[in-house]
């Protein structure tokens, strides 16, 4: 049986996934030259993460489910419901931003229509939202599932170990995720954590803790679809640490060549989850080279007019500075 047949997706949803993986690069890629050309602040990008957020945001009923994700999570969010205008109007801080109208920070991704709850810069904060919103579900008897995610620095933070202890006690219908992509900003695993996986803290608090091959497209998919069913039936939370590339420097703010080796950073496209990804839809027969290359052409026209129609949005207005800000 051919891998990605095994995910139980059909030809068009397995099709529809790598247009949104390739979407989530492409857009990234032009928020890179928005900030580079100094037209955006900042960006934190999401490159060598796609093939594992699609695959996992795949795996929920978006319609319903809430998702509180980290900054890195803008191809899940793509899933999720938000649109590469909405992502736009985020990064140039425009007021038709659904995030923030314009008040956070790039990359913080919120959307109120779409369950997607908007995060602290204070890392990992949104843990004990998530299980405040998972908590919600199962006082008032909602079937809703929360998902929530940062990455393996900030899962060493106290309120982690209190949402995931909380999560375990009451059983919540939840799932939390750790995206490892190996460094904390410039600091690498072997300073971040002693135990040999992150995934083994979830039996630490009562619940499954697995790890997975991010840049396996089907294996992502089938896990999240497991730990979404069995918080969906009453099982209680799942721990999923997704393993992934980061191929990017930390931020717009940082260069990697300055603390990763030579080796390491030359050896950093083999990684690439949307490179192998490609090479397996070719291998599979799912689609042809050709065909990639007309999906691409498609999505860059995309995004070239939802950056002109985002650029030309209002700014916010200094009068309205905190509107938005406090609850009336
Ligand atoms: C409480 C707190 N401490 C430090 C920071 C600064 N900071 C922002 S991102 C980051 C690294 C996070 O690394 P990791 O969790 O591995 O996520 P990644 O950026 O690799 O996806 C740090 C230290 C912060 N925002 N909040
Ligand atoms: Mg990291």
């Amino acid at each position: 049986m051919k891998k990605l047949e095994a995910s139980g997706l059909t030809t068009e949803e397995i099709i529809q996934a790598y247009r949104t993986i390739l979407l989530g690069r492409r857009l990234d890629e032009r928020l890179w030259q928005l900030t580079r050309i100094g037209k955006t602040s900042f960006n934190i990008s999401g490159q060598g993460h796609e093939v594992g957020q699609v695959a996992m945001a795949m795996a929920f009923q978006p319609e319903k489910d809430y998702f509180l994700p980290y900054y890195r999570d803008m191809s899940a969010c793509l899933v999720w419901g938000m649109t590469p205008k909405d992502i736009l109007l985020g990064s140039l801080g425009k007021e038709d931003d659904p995030s923030s109208h314009g008040r956070q920070m790039p990359n913080h991704y919120g959307s109120k229509e779409h369950n997607i709850v908007s995060h602290s810069s204070t890392v990992s904060t949104q843990f004990p939202l998530a299980t405040g919103v998972a908590y919600g579900a199962q006082l008032k008897k909602a079937d809703y599932v929360t998902l929530t995610a940062t990455g393996e620095g900030a899962a060493n933070q106290g309120e982690v170990q209190e949402a995931m202890n909380f999560a375990g006690v009451k059983k919540l219908p939840m799932v939390f995720v750790i995206e490892n992509n190996g460094y904390a900003i410039s600091v690498g695993v072997d300073e971040q954590y002693a135990n040999e996986k992150m995934s083994d803290r979830g039996p630490a608090y009562g619940f499954p803790g697995i790890q997975v091959n991010g840049n396996d497209f089907a294996e992502t998919y089938l896990a999240f679809k497991k730990a979404a069913d069995n918080a969906r039936s009453g099982k209680g939370p799942t721990l999923i640490e997704l393993m992934v590339t980061r191929l990017t420097s930390h931020s717009a703010d940082d260069d990697h060549s300055i603390y990763r080796t030579k080796e390491d950073l030359a050896g950093l496209r083999e990684k690439d989850g949307l490179t192998l990804f490609e090479k397996q839809l070719i291998e599979e027969g799912y689609l042809s080279q050709e065909e990639l290359k007309a999906i691409d052409s498609d999505l860059r026209k995309e995004i070239d007019q939802a950056t002109e129609a985002a650029e030309r949005m209002p700014d916010p207005t200094a009068d309205s500075i905190l509107d938005q800000v406090y609850a009336d």
